[in-house]
């Protein structure tokens, strides 16, 4: 497993929240997902046999948040 945190801008309510965590935890590989409005970031714990970084800023990239680097 590794864990990695993405800052992601672009959530204004605990249902962005909601909604980034959960579009994270339907990932394959996926096995945590602890998202923070406060810190804009979401860190999550992944098996990077499964699925990339890439992979997970793209998910919520495409959810209509935007990941900074
Ligand atoms: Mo809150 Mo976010 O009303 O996608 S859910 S702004």
């Amino acid at each position: 497993m590794m864990e990695v945190s993405i800052k992601v801008a672009g959530m204004s309510c605990g249902g962005c929240v909601r909604n980034v965590t959960g579009i994270l935890k339907a990932l394959p590989g996926v096995s945590e997902a602890e998202v923070s409005l406060e810190q804009a970031q979401a860190r999550v714990v992944f098996d990077p046999s499964a699925v990339s970084v890439e992979q997970l800023r793209q998910a919520i990239d495409d959810a209509g948040f935007d990941t900074v680097d």
